[in-house]
């Protein structure tokens, strides 16, 4: 049987404005970015897809393609470019494209923060300075009285364990920092601070509003189950990477190796919904990822495990119950020879567990500009020529076109676009 239905599930894509829009100097990407050797084939952040020309081209697509949900980030530094001074203009422009959304009768979620925000907050020392906390809270503030009557669900922050990570322990985002334990661990901290307080603040302004985090969830496994190093190791870079963080932002529990429980935020249920972002699986025999042998992998040598993506979401759904939307899920592949089986066999994992996965965003719409790979790395459903900036629909957005129409993949569907593809090892 190879009929998979997901009539319950609500299906479309995730983007984020850094990584689509172009021509934005003020965030601290931008600046980044131009520093040799940063970036993986010497490209910035624009173009990237061109979007904030193209959004009415993108939106027609999106429609096009079927979408039911759109989850997108609207770029702090677009909106306040200096403390304190908004861009009218930034708010109009975005007002405009989440209305045309709308109308295409697709439901919009926005992500506050997405690994982005302008270079001022950068210099009044990012999130690892005191004041991070207030100064995003008047953004949220802002963004809810801009477009609260156009949005009512939102990403506070994306993947804030990945954010810290890459910037202040591998130095492949801004700042750029290697190592940096102490830092690492403020930076989750406010991340986590942030989190909580948005979600209150956004539902003091907004009732009725849904709020979650994007939490990006990964599979730790021992290299060797046996061994009881390797399992130690996975143990503990599950605790560290994504589980302490888990109880700070979805409980507001801040276990010690966060850092002391601060003292606005009280435990209680900081979610509406459980935003979990899910890649792939890692072997882990020592403190860094590693890959199990022969298995399927994406371009970037990301292993395909698609059950994984219903064992993270039991970890949290488990401790902290409540519906899943899957705000991420994709895979990079560039020659489009095996995006529909992943996108096939992950939905499957979803609809046939006893989990209550409410919706699935794939990452990316159009190809996207992919942070350090910069375009190397090729996430869409549609493709980019990046000299021209033409978008083409590949076969994967097809299919997933298709199974959102159907409600299912049919066999039909299976047949044409997965039965004759195979994984790469
Ligand atoms: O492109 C990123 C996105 O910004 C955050 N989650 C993972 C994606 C693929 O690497």
């Amino acid at each position: 049987m190879t009929r998979t239905d997901l009539s319950g599930l609500q299906i479309g894509a995730a983007t984020a404005a850094v990584q689509i829009e172009g021509g934005d100097p003020g965030n601290q990407w931008h600046a980044f970015a131009q520093r040799p050797g940063r970036i993986a084939d010497g490209t910035t952040p624009t173009p990237a897809t061109d979007h904030w020309r193209r959004w009415r081209e993108d939106t027609d697509l999106m429609a096009e393609l079927g979408l039911q949900v759109y989850r997108l980030g609207i770029e702090w530094s677009r909106i306040e470019p200096a403390p304190g001074r908004v861009d009218d203009s930034a708010i109009a422009r975005y007002r405009e494209e989440l209305t045309a959304v709308r109308d295409h009768g697709i439901i919009p979620l926005v992500t506050l923060h997405h690994f982005s925000h302008p270079t001022w907050f950068d210099e009044l020392g990012g999130w690892t300075s005191a004041g991070a906390v207030g100064r995003f809270l008047d953004h949220v503030e802002r963004m809810v009285s801009s477009f609260g009557d156009l949005v009512a669900e939102w990403v506070t922050i994306n993947e804030p364990n990945v954010y810290a990570t890459q910037g202040f322990l591998f130095g492949e985002f801004p700042p750029g920092r290697s190592g940096a334990w102490r830092d690492i661990r403020r930076v989750l901290h406010t991340m986590c601070r942030a989190h909580c307080l948005a979600y209150e603040r956004i539902h003091d302004l907004q009732a009725h509003a849904k709020v979650g985090v994007a939490h990006h969830l990964r599979v730790f496994e021992p290299r060797r189950r046996r061994n009881p190093v390797h399992r130690l190791f996975a143990r503990t870079n599950a605790y560290l990477f994504q589980e302490a963080i888990s109880h700070a932002l979805l409980g507001g529990r801040f276990p010690r190796v966060l850092g002391r429980q601060p003292s606005d935020v009280c435990p209680g249920r900081f979610y509406d919904f459980l935003g979990i972002n899910y890649y792939s699986r890692s072997a882990i025999s020592g403190m860094r990822d590693g890959r199990f042998d022969g298995v399927p992998v994406n371009d970037l040598g990301w292993e395909i495990y698609p059950t994984g993506i219903v064992e993270v979401a039991r970890w949290l759904h488990d401790r902290y119950p409540g519906p899943i939307w899957v705000t991420e899920n994709g895979t990079a592949d560039a020659a489009d020879d095996f995006r529909s089986r992943f996108i096939v066999e992950h939905l499957r994992a979803m609809v046939t567990s006893d989990l209550p996965f409410e919706r699935y965003y794939h990452w990316c719409l159009v190809d996207n500009w992919e942070w350090a790979e910069g375009h190397t790395a090729r996430f869409g459903l549609v493709e980019l020529d990046t000299t021209t900036l033409e978008r083409r629909v590949r076969r994967s957005g097809e299919l997933l076109a298709g199974a959102i129409e159907s409600g299912a993949v049919t066999d039909e569907l299976y047949r044409d676009y997965v039965a004759g593809s195979t994984y790469r090892c």
